[in-house]
């Protein structure tokens, strides 16, 4: 039996995921260039940006039952008919990796309600990884499990993921002289006792925790009290996986999947890995 094959619509978009990513994939050797546009929350976006957004969008609104795309490269959601599921998706996330070939991803969460939607309305989350190999982890019912993405169909490669009770590496976004004094403080507790592991594009930062266990964190900053990742499309998904996988997830100030929905391209600062570095986080940030 392969994955994703029950008939119902969101292994439907799961599969089409899967199968996307793989054109994605193949496109990163060609579309290395910046380009000359900015998306909407005012980043220079690569070739390979543009490129995956149209790509996922057409296959992804493809599907009737599909009510919208909404991407962080495009300012509004597009609507696809009166579908009852909502996908979110950053389509490449970390594209600047793509100049020194490092590790990047593609996040994408699927709500029942049109973005900008609560955390609580997300039914499945996930992303792909196009590291080494390209694998992609999902979230639905509580659970995670990884699938490999290198053959014709999706392969499980491991059922029930979660982070392992021993945390051993962190990985913190920002630029140090900009964090709160708390977080700092609490950043130097952290670096005593963990294995600094930061590439800059989250979705290996955050992969290696469901592997090695620890804490990943974009904080909000001096200068950008919400800090710098997106909630629709970052935020959420990211912690819809953690607590799925035995995690937690923290604004600074309780769940992710609890901070109000206001726009679509709001940002939250964003804190995900095992529960107890959260709960000593959300201590350090009263
Ligand atoms: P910085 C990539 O651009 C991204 O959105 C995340 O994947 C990553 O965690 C973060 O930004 C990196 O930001 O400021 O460390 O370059």
């Amino acid at each position: 039996m392969t994955p994703f094959d029950s008939g119902s619509t969101i292994d439907e978009i799961l599969a089409t995921i899967a199968d996307t990513s793989s054109d994605v994939r193949e496109g990163l050797v060609e579309d290395r260039t910046v380009s000359a546009e900015t998306n909407p929350s005012g980043e220079t976006q690569m070739a390979a940006d543009i490129r995956a957004d149209e790509l996922f969008e057409d296959a992804v609104l493809a599907n009737d039952d599909v009510g919208t795309y909404a991407s962080e490269e495009r300012a509004d959601p597009i609507d696809g008919g009166d579908g009852a599921y909502h996908v979110a998706m950053d389509p490449l996330d970390g594209s600047s990796n793509l100049r020194s070939n490092n590790a990047m991803g593609t996040i994408f969460g699927v709500y029942t309600e049109r973005p900008p939607a609560s955390g609580r309305d997300l039914v499945a989350s996930g992303f792909v990884l196009y590291g080494p190999i390209t694998t992609m982890i999902v979230a639905r019912d509580d659970e995670v499990t990884d699938y490999l993405l290198e053959k014709e169909n999706p392969q499980v490669l491991a059922e029930d993921v979660t982070l392992p009770d021993d945390p051993t590496v962190f990985g913190f976004g920002g630029d140090v002289p900009n964090w709160p004094e708390d977080f700092l403080d609490f950043a130097r507790e952290i670096e005593q006792e963990l294995k600094l592991r930061y590439g800059g594009a989250m979705i290996a930062d955050i992969n290696q925790l469901l592997t090695y266990g620890g804490i990943f964190a974009y904080p909000g900053l001096k200068e950008k009290p919400e800090g710098k990742l997106r909630l629709q499309f970052e935020g959420n998904p990211i912690a819809h996986v953690f607590e799925a996988a035995g995690g937690a997830s923290s604004t600074g100030d309780g769940s992710i999947l609890d901070t109000e929905a206001e726009s679509l391209h709001q940002r939250a600062p964003m804190h995900v890995g095992n529960a107890e570095l959260i709960e000593r986080l959300e201590a350090a940030l009263d």
